[in-house]
């Protein structure tokens, strides 16, 4: 049982969430301290009432396709890292990709989020971004869906033909906003042009998704201000993931953070921001972690992978994939357990367009 005045405290916090009223850092910065099972148990059941509020019992399910895992970059704790030579890589081709996309869209995905390593391949020059384009026109004339692309940091050039070309998001997760963590997990990097990338994008009419890593040697004051950068982007969908650890890395020694951590973050993001599209990604702790991630009031499953397709998640970048947990099939049983269901395609597209005509007019 926690202190008396800690109780309080947290029932304050709740109704305050609960009527929408905005949390202060320190306020934010209890919740991410709770350790007490009720305490949590009251904070996840509150997060939840706020989705519901905005979201029903519906959930999106994304499709994932990490179509090239080479990547001229060090992130110090990504696998995919230029200088991991202990990696057989992959660039998918179109025809196997357009398989994979369409087995995805028939089974039900609300979109594709088509994520690649900083691969100059596809992105960097002109013929770069050439074949980026006619990657991202060949899915969409085939599956129709809405898109999310995922390239890293590219120039805004190249996100303006993205743009063109109907893409819906533009993913790229800054992992952190305290720019000397984000230079050691990004090392070579531009904090400034990655993060203005998505301002670029938020200009050029994409929705956008930041997200940070936990468990890489943020403190909570790093995540309560990177949720608060979340918010001044005006980012529509905001993520957190656990780290977990990449043999042949700089940070495969340090362990996975427990998952209450992660937890209590995705909690606070709907108690703070309870419109946004908030990631359940399968590609940390794969089906087995859905249903306390969901609990703790995320409504977008990610990483859908459809089976022995050789595609990879991240994270976990094979957990689960060639058994078929990644699948629509096992994530709806999975749903039906919690009281929760997929959505219809028809919902995720009207939530677009309503999210689409708040964007700030340009031009
Ligand atoms: N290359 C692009 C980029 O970096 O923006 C897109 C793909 S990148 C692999 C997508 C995200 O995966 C990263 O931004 C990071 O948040 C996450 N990720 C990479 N390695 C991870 C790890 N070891 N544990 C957890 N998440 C990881
Ligand atoms: C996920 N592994 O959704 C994917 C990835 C990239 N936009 C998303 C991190 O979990
Ligand atoms: Fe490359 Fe993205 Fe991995 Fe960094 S996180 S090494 S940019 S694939």
């Amino acid at each position: 049982m926690p202190a008396g005045g800690d109780m309080i405290k947290l029932e304050n916090c709740l109704n305050k969430a609960g009527a929408e009223i905005p949390l202060t850092d320190e306020e934010a910065l209890f919740i991410l301290g709770l350790e007490n099972p009720l305490a949590l148990s009251m904070l996840f059941s509150t997060a939840c009432a706020l989705r519901e509020r905005y979201f029903g019992r519906k959930v999106f399910l994304y499709g994932f396709l990490y179509f090239s895992t080479w990547c001229r970059n060090n992130c110090s704790f990504c696998g995919y890292r230029a200088l991991n030579s202990g990696l057989a890589r992959y660039r998918k081709s179109a025809a196997e990709l357009v398989n994979a996309a369409v087995g995805l869209r028939d089974a039900g995905v609300h979109l594709l989020d088509m994520t690649m390593g900083e691969d100059p391949f596809y992105c960097t020059d002109q013929s770069g971004e050439q074949r980026l384009l006619e990657l991202v026109r060949l899915i969409k004339e085939n599956t129709g869906l809405p898109l999310m692309i995922s390239p890293g940091t590219v120039s805004r050039e190249a996100l303006r033909l993205l743009a063109e070309e109907g893409v819906d998001w533009y993913a790229c997760y800054q992992e952190t906003h305290n720019r000397s963590l984000f230079q050691r997990l990004r090392p070579q990097q531009d904090y400034d042009l990655r993060l203005s990338r998505k301002k670029d994008a938020r200009q050029l009419g994409f929705l956008i998704e930041e997200g940070i890593l936990t468990g890489v040697g943020e403190s909570l004051r790093d995540i309560v201000h990177s949720l608060r950068v979340m918010g001044e982007l005006g980012a529509e969908q905001v993520r957190v993931m656990s780290f977990v650890p990449q043999a042949n890395t700089p940070l495969a020694h340090l362990p996975t953070p427990p998952r209450s951590r992660e937890l209590k973050i995705i909690a606070l993001m709907r108690l703070l921001y309870p419109q946004k599209l908030i990631p359940a990604s399968l590609d940390v702790d794969g089906l087995a972690g859905l249903k306390a991630r969901l609990e703790a009031g995320a409504n977008v499953v990610t990483s859908l992978i459809p089976p022995r397709s050789g595609l990879r998640g991240v994270s976990n970048s094979t957990l689960d994939i060639d058994e078929g947990c990644r699948t629509v099939q096992s994530v709806s049983v999975e749903l039906a357990r919690l009281g929760l269901e997929a959505a219809a395609p028809e919902d995720y597209v009207n939530w677009l367009a309503r999210s689409r005509e708040r964007l700030p007019k340009t031009g």
